[in-house]
C-alpha cells in the first residue's frame, strides 16, 4: 500500500462551498443524489478530483448537463472530472447497500437502524467528495425512507422541514450553517426513542437536547444527560466556549468501531458509552459514559469549530480533546484518582506503543492507513503534551493561549503548530525546544539521583535524560521536561516547597541549599511529564513517601515502586524483603484521612503486564507466580483487615456518589485480598457478593475475582450471570471479556471454547473486543509458552479482516512485541504475523500493522 506523507501536504485543488445530499434511504438499496457546487483553488489546470471507495457513478451532471462515459474517469476508486471554469455546479448519483456494509464505515445497518460513520475515510463509501479534512462545506441533507421502519430521521444541524409522502414514506430536510469537513456528516434513520431535555446556554440561547435510543433503553439514559448537561457548562466555564446550534442529538448505536463520534449537532455513539444503571452497569461504565459524552461534546469547539488540516494533525483535536475530558471528570470527582487512572492507562497502552514497532511521534510523519493512528500516543500522549504546556504557564496564560487558538482559528482547518503558536503568543513562553515532545516518538528515561552534602548542607539533584531510538528516529535530541519536584524532611514529613525544574540539556544539576540531613525526593509530582523516571531511593525512602507524600500522584507511586522493586526482585529470584510492603499497605489502609477510592487505587498490586514493562525480556509465568504469591501473602497477613472493611463497605442501597463508588472500590480491593489468601471461606464470600449485590459493579467484581479461581462457585456464577444477561447485549459482553482476562491455567482453553460459543460473533465489535481484545491484554494467558494464545489471536484477525478491517487491524499490535519476549516465544509470534500476512486479499490496515510489527 502507498505511504502518505505529511511532507506531502498540498492545499486542495478545488473548494466545494455548499453540498446538498438526497438519501432514499433503505437497508438493502439507498439512493444518494449529490449536488456540489465547486469552485477552483488557486491558478492550476487539474482536473476535479472526488474520492470514491466502491462507489460507481450511475449518472454525473456538470452545470445540469448529463456528462458523456468520455467525460469523466475513475482513478483509484475516485472520480476525475476535468472541468474549465473556476466555478461549476457537480451532481452525481450512487446506490449503497448499507445491510452488507460490515466495514461499519460510511452508511450501515445496526440493529434496525441505518447511521453513518466517516472519520477518517468513510464519506467517500457514501458519495464522491475531496474527502479530506480541509475542505469545509455547508451541508443541505434530505432524507426520504419507509415512515414505519424508520420514523426518526435525523442529520446534523437543524431541522428544516418534514413532509410525508406516498406509498408510507416520508422525508425530513436538515441544514447545517456551520461549514464543515465531510468527516463530520452524519445521519441516522431508525425506530428511535427520545430522552429530551434543554440547556441554556450563557448567552440566554435555548438549545434542545436529544439521547436517541431504543425505547427499551429509555431508563439507562440519565446518566448520559447529566454528563451532557455538565460537560456544556463545563466548556461555558472553564474554556468560555459555549455551544452553538439550537438542537444536540446523541444516537446510541450497537455495531461501532469505537467509542463514539462527534459529528456536528448528531454525535453518534456506541450505545456502552451511552447506556448506563445499576443494574448493569459497572462505576468504571458510569465513568466511561461521562468522559465519553464530555469528550464528543467538548470536540464541537476543539475539532468542529477548529478542525485539523490533515490527518497528521489529528493530536491537534484529540490529544488536547482528551486533556479537556480528563479535566472534566477530574472536576466531577476526584482529581487524585482520576489522575492515577490516567496514568495508568497511559502507561499500559501508549508507553508500550512508544517502545515497540509501531512507536510513532503524537504527529506522525507518514501513514499507509489513517484508521491505525487513532492510537493510545495521538491521544493520551498527546494529551499529556498540552497537560505539559497547561502546567508551565498556569491555568490563567494556558487560558489566554487556548482563547486565542480558538479566535485565531474558528472556522479553519488548523495545525499542531498552530496550537503551539497560540500557546506562545497568548500564553508568553517560548516553546522552542519544547516543540520535540511533536517530532520525536519513544518515552523519554530521566534518571535522578540526589546526593546530600552534610558538610555544606547542600543536596545535588543530578537529571540525565535519554529519549530511545524508535523506527524511523535513531538519534535523539534533548527534550523539555518539566518536573514537578519536592525534598522532604524525614524528621519532620515535610517539605520545602514544590517546584517545577524544566530539565532540557541531556544532564543538569540542580542545588539545594539548607539541609542539614539528607532529605527524600519525591518527583515527577501530579506525573508532571510522560517520561520513565529512575532513581536511587531506598525501600525506606519509598515507605517514607507512601506514608507522607502530600501529592496523592506520588504517594500512590511510591507505593506501586515499593511493590515493583520486591517482585522484579523476586522474578529475578532474589528473596526480596517484602515487610516494606505489607506495613505500607497495612498503615494505607488505616489512615483515617485518605479517600477510599484513593486507597483502593494504592494497594492495587501492578499489574502483570506493567510488571513485565520494567523488564528487558518479559517472562509472564515467572511475572504471575511472583506477583500470586505477594498476594497471597497480603491477603493472608492483612487478613482481619480485609474482612472487615468488606463487611464495613456494604451498602445498605445504591446510590452513583463519589462516596458509594469509593466505598465500593475499596470493598472490591478487600475481597479480592480476601480471596487471594487462599482463605477456606473465600470462595463462598465473593459468592455471597455476587449474589447479594443490587449493582453491577461488585457483581462483575466478585465474578472476577472467582473467574480466577477454580472453586465450584466459579462456574455457578458464570451460569447465574450467563442466564440472567443472555439477552442484553453490553452485559454479555462483560461475561466475555471476565472469561477472557481471568488469571486462570485454562485460559486459552476457555477463550477458545468461547469463541465458538453460539453468542459469539465477528460482526460485533463490542463483542469482538470483549473476548479477543481483553485476551490479548491477559499477559500470563495470551504469552502462553506453547504459542496457542498466538494462533488464537491470529486466527480472529485474519477472519475479521475479511468483515471489518479497522477492527481487526486493533488486535494486531499485542503480537508485534515479539522484541521483548524469549526467542521461543517471539518465534511463535512472528510466525503469526507472517500467516496473517500470508493471506490473500489481506486490508491495507491488518498489512501495515503486521508488515511494520516484523520490522
Ligand atoms: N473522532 C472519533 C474517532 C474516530 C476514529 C476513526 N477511526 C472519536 C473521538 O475521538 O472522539
Ligand atoms: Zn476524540
Amino acid at each position: 500500500p502507498a505511504v502518505i506523507r505529511r511532507a506531502d501536504y498540498r492545499a486542495p485543488d478545488w473548494l466545494i462551498p455548499d453540498i446538498a445530499l438526497d438519501f432514499d434511504l433503505d437497508p438493502a438499496l439507498t439512493r444518494v443524489e449529490a449536488t456540489l457546487s465547486v469552485t477552483r483553488n488557486g491558478d492550476h489546470d487539474r482536473p476535479l478530483r472526488l474520492d470514491g471507495d466502491g462507489l460507481v457513478p450511475l449518472a454525473v451532471k456538470v452545470d445540469g448537463r448529463t456528462l458523456e462515459e468520455a467525460e469523466w474517469h475513475l482513478e483509484a476508486g475516485a472520480l476525475i472530472i476535468p472541468l474549465s471554469g473556476d466555478s461549476h455546479r457537480i451532481e452525481t448519483l450512487v446506490e449503497l447497500a448499507p445491510q452488507s456494509n460490515s466495514k461499519l464505515m460510511g452508511l450501515y445497518a445496526s440493529g434496525g437502524l441505518l447511521c453513518t460513520q466517516c472519520e477518517a475515510e468513510g464519506f467517500r463509501r457514501i458519495t464522491f467528495f475531496p474527502d479530506r479534512p480541509d475542505v469545509l462545506s455547508r451541508y443541505s441533507v434530505r432524507m426520504s425512507a419507509d415512515k414505519a421502519r424508520f420514523p426518526i430521521l435525523l442529520a446534523n444541524g437543524d431541522p428544516i422541514e418534514q413532509a410525508d409522502l406516498p406509498d408510507g414514506r416520508h422525508s425530513a430536510l436538515w441544514n447545517d450553517p456551520f461549514p464543515k469537513p465531510c468527516y463530520l456528516f452524519a445521519l441516522v434513520a431508525g425506530d428511535l426513542a427520545c430522552n429530551a431535555d434543554s440547556f441554556v446556554t450563557m448567552s440566554g440561547r435555548e438549545v434542545q437536547l436529544g439521547i436517541w435510543v431504543k425505547e427499551a433503553d429509555l431508563p439507562r439514559t440519565a446518566h448520559a444527560m447529566k454528563a451532557l448537561k455538565d460537560s456544556m457548562a463545563w466548556d461555558e466555564r472553564v474554556y468560555g466556549r459555549e455551544y452553538d446550534l439550537d438542537v444536540f442529538n446523541i444516537v446510541a448505536v450497537a455495531d461501532f468501531n469505537f467509542g463514539a463520534m462527534e459529528n456536528k449537532g448528531l454525535n453518534i455513539f456506541n450505545s456502552r458509552y451511552i447506556l448506563a444503571d445499576p443494574e448493569t452497569a459497572t462505576d468504571i461504565d458510569y465513568d466511561g459514559v461521562e468522559g465519553v459524552v464530555a469528550h464528543e461534546y467538548f470536540h464541537n469547539w476543539s475539532g468542529n469549530r477548529v478542525t485539523c488540516r490533515d490527518w497528521f494533525q489529528l493530536s491537534l483535536k484529540e490529544g488536547f480533546t482528551v486533556f479537556r475530558d480528563q479535566n472534566f471528570s477530574a472536576d466531577m470527582g476526584s482529581h487524585a484518582v482520576k489522575r492515577i487512572e490516567d496514568v495508568r492507562i497511559l502507561r499500559a497502552a501508549q508507553f508500550q506503543e512508544d517502545s515497540g514497532p509501531l512507536a510513532h511521534p503524537i504527529r506522525p510523519e507518514s501513514y499507509m492507513e489513517i484508521s491505525n493512528f487513532y492510537t493510545a500516543t495521538i491521544y493520551n500522549k498527546g494529551a499529556e503534551v498540552i497537560r505539559m504546556m497547561a502546567l508551565m504557564l498556569g491555568a490563567e496564560r494556558f487560558r489566554a493561549g487556548s482563547d486565542l487558538y480558538f479566535d485565531r482559528h474558528d472556522g479553519e482547518a488548523a495545525t499542531c503548530e498552530d496550537f503551539v503558536a497560540a500557546m506562545e503568543e497568548g500564553g508568553q513562553i517560548d516553546l522552542g525546544q519544547f516543540r520535540r515532545w511533536y517530532e520525536q516518538a519513544g518515552t523519554p528515561h530521566v534518571r535522578a539521583l540526589l546526593s546530600h552534602d552534610p558538610v555544606a548542607q547542600s543536596v545535588e539533584l543530578t537529571l540525565e535524560q535519554t529519549v530511545p531510538a524508535t523506527p524511523g528516529q535513531p538519534d535523539k535530541q534533548p527534550m523539555a521536561i518539566p518536573l514537578r519536584t519536592a525534598l522532604f524532611d524525614p524528621a519532620t514529613g515535610q517539605h520545602h516547597g514544590d517546584e517545577l525544574l524544566m530539565l532540557t540539556e541531556p544532564k543538569q544539576s540542580f542545588t539545594f541549599t539548607g539541609f542539614a540531613a539528607a532529605p527524600v525526593l519525591s518527583i515527577n509530582r501530579g506525573f508532571s511529564a510522560p517520561v520513565i523516571v529512575e532513581t536511587n531511593r531506598s525501600q525506606a525512602d519509598l515507605a517514607f513517601l507512601s506514608a507522607h507524600d502530600d501529592d496523592p500522584f506520588a504517594r500512590y507511586e511510591a507505593m506501586q515502586q515499593l511493590m515493583v522493586n520486591v517482585l522484579i526482585g523476586r522474578i529475578a529470584g532474589q528473596d526480596t524483603d517484602d515487610g516494606a510492603v505489607i506495613d505500607a499497605i497495612r498503615n494505607t489502609l488505616t489512615d483515617p484521612a485518605l479517600d477510599p477510592a484513593f486507597v483502593a487505587e494504592t494497594i492495587r498490586l501492578p499489574s502483570e503486564a506493567y510488571l513485565g514493562d520494567q523488564m528487558k525480556i518479559v517472562d509472564p509465568d515467572a511475572i504471575h507466580a511472583a506477583r500470586d504469591a505477594l498476594q497471597t501473602k497480603i491477603g493472608a497477613e492483612l487478613m482481619p483487615l480485609w474482612r472487615d472493611i468488606h463487611a464495613k463497605t456494604k451498602a445498605n442501597a445504591f446510590s452513583i456518589s463519589s462516596a458509594a463508588k469509593g466505598a465500593r472500590k475499596l470493598r472490591n480491593a478487600a475481597l479480592h485480598y480476601l480471596v487471594a489468601s487462599g482463605a477456606q471461606d473465600g470462595p463462598a464470600i465473593a459468592f455471597g457478593q455476587f449474589s447479594e449485590a443490587d449493582n453491577m459493579t461488585e457483581r462483575q467484581a466478585a465474578l472476577g475475582t472467582l473467574a480466577n479461581g477454580s472453586s465450584p462457585e466459579r462456574e455457578a456464577a458464570l451460569d447465574i450471570f450467563y442466564n440472567r444477561y443472555s439477552a442484553d447485549a453490553l452485559t454479555l459482553d462483560k461475561w466475555f471479556q471476565t472469561q477472557a482476562f481471568a488469571l486462570h491455567p485454562d485460559a486459552v482453553e476457555q477463550v477458545q471454547a468461547l469463541g465458538q460459543h453460539k453468542d459469539f460473533t465477528l460482526a460485533n465489535p463490542n463483542r469482538v473486543r470483549s473476548l479477543y481484545g481483553a485476551f490479548a491484554g491477559n499477559q500470563w494467558a495470551f504469552h502462553h509458552g506453547s504459542g496457542k494464545g498466538y494462533a488464537l489471536v491470529a486466527d480472529c484477525i485474519i477472519a475479521l479482516d475479511k468483515l471489518n478491517p479497522q477492527t481487526a487491524a486493533r488486535l494486531v499490535p499485542p503480537l508485534g512485541r515479539w522484541k521483548r519476549f524469549d526467542e521461543g516465544r517471539a518465534a511463535l509470534m512472528r510466525a503469526q504475523l507472517q500467516r496473517i500476512l500470508a493471506q490473500p486479499g489481506l486490508s491495507k490496515d491488518v498489512t501495515e500493522q503486521a508488515s511494520k510489527s516484523l520490522e
